[in-house]
């Protein structure tokens, strides 16, 4: 018997629910995940998603029994135990370091969205936008220093929540000129987004 479907409020712009996307994909459980699309705004709580998660804010899943989960970072953990994944190590320095590049890159993408947000007010902060690109910049050096440590470990959710914020990078900021701050880190990406999970979830408008 076919096992069954979980729904999650999807959308292809999201990086947070491209994390899961990447996830479920390299599991093999995207043919378990029915997709719906979810509008979820700041501004404008969307009412359908609340009924599910009253944060209003996606990724969200609801399982088969009707239980639902958030965010991100326990939907990714909840595949991986579901399909006896490995992509959360579980014991020793491996673990730790997968869990602190995973915490850095969705903290890098809370620090995007806001200065987003931010930069398309009529009257930006500009001490706001100057704190947003001072932590992205740090996070970008700190990151090219560890591009070797991150190519030589086994693939995990740290390089998943890395590589949807440097998307993001691309997606969103492309005057940024990443590449030209972190090149050892920008190699080591291009390596990770050629495989199919990237591949099959890059970012898109509409
Ligand atoms: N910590 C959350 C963040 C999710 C998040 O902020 N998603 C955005 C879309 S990219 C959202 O739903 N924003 C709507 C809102 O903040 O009201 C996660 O990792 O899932």
């Amino acid at each position: 018997m076919a096992e069954p479907a979980m729904r999650l409020h999807w959308s292809p712009k999201s990086p947070y629910v491209r994390k899961v996307m990447v996830c479920a994909h390299e599991l093999g459980l995207l043919p378990r995940l029915e997709l719906v699309r979810s509008v979820a705004a700041m501004l404008k709580p969307n009412p359908v998603l609340m009924a599910d998660n009253p944060l209003s804010k996606i990724p969200t899943l609801v399982l088969a029994d009707g239980r639902t989960l958030f965010d991100s970072a326990v939907i990714c953990e909840y595949l991986n135990d579901t399909a006896g994944g490995a992509l959360f190590p579980v014991h020793g320095d491996a673990r730790w370091q997968a869990l602190r590049w995973h915490a850095l890159g969705d903290g890098l993408l809370d620090v995007l969205i806001l200065w987003r947000n931010e930069r398309e007010r009529e009257l930006p902060l500009q001490v706001l936008m100057d704190a947003f690109e001072l932590k992205t910049r740090a996070s970008l050096k700190l990151l090219d220093d560890e591009a070797k440590a991150l190519g030589d470990a086994p693939f995990c959710i740290g390089h998943v929540a890395l590589g949807c914020a440097l998307g993001y990078l691309d997606y969103r900021f492309g005057m940024l000129g990443w590449r030209g701050l972190a090149p050892r880190l920008a190699a080591w990406f291009e390596v990770l987004r050629a495989r199919p999970s990237f591949q099959s979830s890059e970012p898109v408008d509409g």
